[in-house]
């Protein structure tokens, strides 16, 4: 059953859109480059780098793991926010519950098909929001929207929400993903406007 979508009252919608964002109902596409396609068979979800022990998951497997719902806003540094999303998928804290890390472990690279990657501090995944999704309202993602699988990082601009994701790569300093390489700041704290770097 789908998610009907909330009504939320005008003084919350001001209190949950950061400066410079303007709220929509429509949930726009973007992506640079194509969607690439699902391939079961193929897929499989991995932690690896900075780990003492490297986790894999096939599809059924990583669908088998317990699943949480988190109710979150959504923002693009384009300008639009999509408020009150609601998520199904796994907690990164439940996942990291599977490796041990290194120490040296500070930052993450996610690593999605079609070559798209993000970092992200460990501190910014350490929330307890932070998760890898693959319902949104009730339904399966949309293909153009990230499935099988996409990452939801609800305090950091969309951007780090990352469509289509294979796996987490531990490494020991930070270094800029796709679009931090291309002028996006390296955290995107949309509360402070961390747009460009
Ligand atoms: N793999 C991948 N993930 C991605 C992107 C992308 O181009 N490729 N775009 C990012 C950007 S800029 C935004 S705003 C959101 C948009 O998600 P949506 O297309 O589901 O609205 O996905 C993010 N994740
Ligand atoms: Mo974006």
């Amino acid at each position: 059953m789908p998610r009907p979508r909330p009504v939320l009252a005008p003084a919350d919608i001001k209190r949950r859109t950061p400066p410079g964002q303007y709220v929509t109902e429509k949930f726009p596409v973007l992506t640079y480059g194509p969607t690439p396609a699902f391939e079961r068979a193929a897929w499989d979800f991995r932690m690896w780098g900075l780990v003492e022990n490297e986790a894999r998951w096939s599809y059924d497997e990583f669908m088998a793991l317990p699943s949480t719902k988190i109710v979150a806003d959504f923002h693009c540094v384009t300008t639009w926010s999509r408020l009150d999303n609601e998520w199904e998928g796994v907690t990164f804290r439940d996942l990291l519950s599977h490796v041990t890390l290194r120490p040296e472990a500070r930052y993450a690279m996610l690593h999605c098909d079609g070559g798209y990657t993000t970092n992200l501090s460990l501190e910014a995944m350490s929330e307890a929001d932070v998760m890898f999704a693959y319902r949104l309202d009730g339904e399966d993602l949309d293909p153009e929207h990230g499935w099988p699988l996409r990452s939801i990082v609800p305090k950091l601009y969309a951007w780090k929400s990352a469509k289509w994701v294979r796996g987490i790569e531990f490494i020991p300093e930070d270094r800029p993903g796709f679009w931090e390489q291309n002028g996006y700041h390296m955290n995107g704290d949309p509360w402070t406007e961390e747009r460009y770097g």
